[in-house]
């Protein structure tokens, strides 16, 4: 199909100032590492270098986690709950203005395309703080039980998919409800985790209620292993979930996981079909597929499926895949090797068990990780691509011919993270929502965010929320619990 040739807009990547190494944010300022190392953060697109970052050791984790607890005890711990919001107030005032920056800053590091980080990432940011500054004087009233309190020091873990707006989703309700914080960002993309430590202290954050510790994997252990922790909060796969709760077995530390996904998005055949395929592209292709939450199985009426099908592709034809500064890009580059070859083996695995594999044919960047926009037909549950979080920008399709069916289809899955539905009956939109073993179900729309509205999984997916009064349920201790 003919596609419009659209003349580069790139964004201006001049917005933002990357300096060439970075310290460790620790007690209010960066600070050099003591027996740690450096790694290199690099353009998933170009694969140009960005910066150097320091992997933290766990001396470093040790001194965060030391100045978390003295401002927790000494400031923050102490603090009213109408102060403690000011600061929210004014560090989500802070990610406004600096907005672009951020966006940049984050589309350059992550791969992601400059109109998702520029009007979902950032803004999504902002309004998780400005959320939890509104709820920081009100816990009292907030149902949370008797007297609620913090936890103390909080543990932080997030992934590479979302790296500002996870973070946000992490120290905004940590800090509104008194706990002091030690987070560390994802290896691949800890540039506006670093960026967001300069907002905290334009806003005069006191030292050491958020420290902000780069690394890998074992920099996150630490976290979990540090006996002077005394809640966890992590996002990221269901593997490194589950040695977490075993690490924490047995220990005081109170957990809330948030893990993968494995999503059906429902499409039956009174469905508004044009709505239903841009449905099917934003849930599975935004952020190119690097979201637990993603549409990535497609289950759709039998009667209507080879029609969706042919749609879809022919929408997908018009995907624009490249720069992610570009502000006609549609989907981004893959956020690392390792990612695009876990993705390229999963496809191979789809084909090679008889899936009949298709994608849009475009042409992509020489240099850099990047997938195609991909769909699978005649996917059978049993298939890897169909039971397997791929990550990436892959969609299996797979018919169902009744409610029931498709029910059993959409919970015959390790996972229970989010679900979609698309009919125009109010009914079956109900009584799908009760069936559906999902922390989240989205009618006729996907993807949909709010700071109001509690997120997390079922099963494997995790435990706890986040957002919301449910997820500030997570970040304090009543009275009636010792
Ligand atoms: P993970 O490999 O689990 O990494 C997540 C974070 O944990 C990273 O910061 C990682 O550090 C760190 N980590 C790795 N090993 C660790 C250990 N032994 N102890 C403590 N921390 C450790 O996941 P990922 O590949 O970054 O993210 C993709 C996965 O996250 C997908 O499965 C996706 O579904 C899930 N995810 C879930 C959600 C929600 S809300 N449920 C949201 C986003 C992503 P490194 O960066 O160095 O590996």
């Amino acid at each position: 199909m003919a596609k419009f040739d659209y003349a580069p807009a790139p964004e201006s990547r001049a917005v933002v100032d990357i300096k060439p190494s970075y310290g460790l944010f620790i007690n209010g300022e960066f600070t050099d590492s003591e027996g740690g190392s450096a790694f290199k953060s690099i353009s998933p697109a170009t694969e140009e270098v960005l910066a150097e970052v320091t992997d933290a050791s766990p001396a470093d984790v040790d001194r965060a986690v030391a100045a978390a607890r003295r401002a927790y005890n000494g400031v923050w711990g102490r603090m009213s709950g109408a102060d403690r919001g000011k600061y929210l107030f004014r560090i989500a005032r802070i990610l406004q203005e600096r907005a672009r920056e951020f966006a940049v800053l984050e589309s350059l590091d992550n791969g992601k395309p400059i109109r998702e980080s520029r009007d979902v990432d950032v803004p999504l940011a902002a309004a998780h703080f400005f959320y939890h500054a509104g709820w920081a004087d009100k816990l009292d009233y907030a149902g949370l039980g008797t007297a609620p309190r913090p936890h103390g020091v909080v543990g932080q873990v997030i992934p590479w998919n979302f790296p500002l707006l996870m973070l946000s989703w992490k120290i905004a309700p940590a800090l509104a409800t008194g706990n002091t914080v030690v987070i560390k960002p994802a290896e691949t993309t800890p540039l506006t985790a670093l960026l967001f430590a300069e907002v905290l202290q334009q806003a005069d954050l006191p030292p050491g209620v958020v420290n902000i510790v780069t690394g890998a994997g074992a920099t996150g252990q630490a976290i979990v292993d540090h006996p002077d922790v005394d809640k966890l909060a992590f996002t990221g796969s269901t593997g490194v979930g589950k040695m977490i709760a075993r690490s924490i077995a047995g220990t005081r530390k109170k957990a809330t996981l948030e893990l993968g996904g494995k999503a059906a998005n429902i499409v039956f055949d009174d469905a508004p079909i044009d709505q239903a395929i841009e449905g099917i592209v934003n849930g599975i292709f935004f952020n190119q597929g690097h979201v637990c939450c993603a549409g990535s199985r497609l289950l759709v009426q039998e009667s209507i499926a080879e029609e969706v099908e042919q749609r879809l592709k022919r929408r997908l034809g018009t995907l624009r895949v490249g720069d992610p500064l570009d502000k006609n890009t549609d989907v981004g580059a893959i956020n690392s090797k390792a990612q695009l070859n876990r993705i390229t083996e999963l496809t191979a695995a789809g084909e090679a068990e008889g899936a009949e594999r298709w994608d849009n044919g475009c042409e992509l960047p020489a240099k850099g990780f990047w997938f195609r926009p991909t769909v699978f037909t005649g996917v059978s549950q049993t298939h890897r691509i169909a039971q397997e979080e791929i990550f990436g920008p892959v969609l299996s399709v797979l018919t169902f011919r009744t409610p029931h069916e498709a029910v059993a289809k959409a919970n015959n899955t390790p996972y229970g993270l989010s679900a979609g539905v698309w009919t125009e009956k109010g009914s079956r939109i109900l009584w799908m929502a009760d069936q559906l073993r999902a922390g989240v179900v989205w009618a006729n729309t996907f993807n949909k965010f709010d700071p109001t509205s509690p997120f997390g999984g079922y099963k494997e997916s995790g435990y706890g929320r986040e957002g919301g009064r449910h997820g500030l349920a997570a970040y304090v201790t009543t009275g009636d619990a010792k």
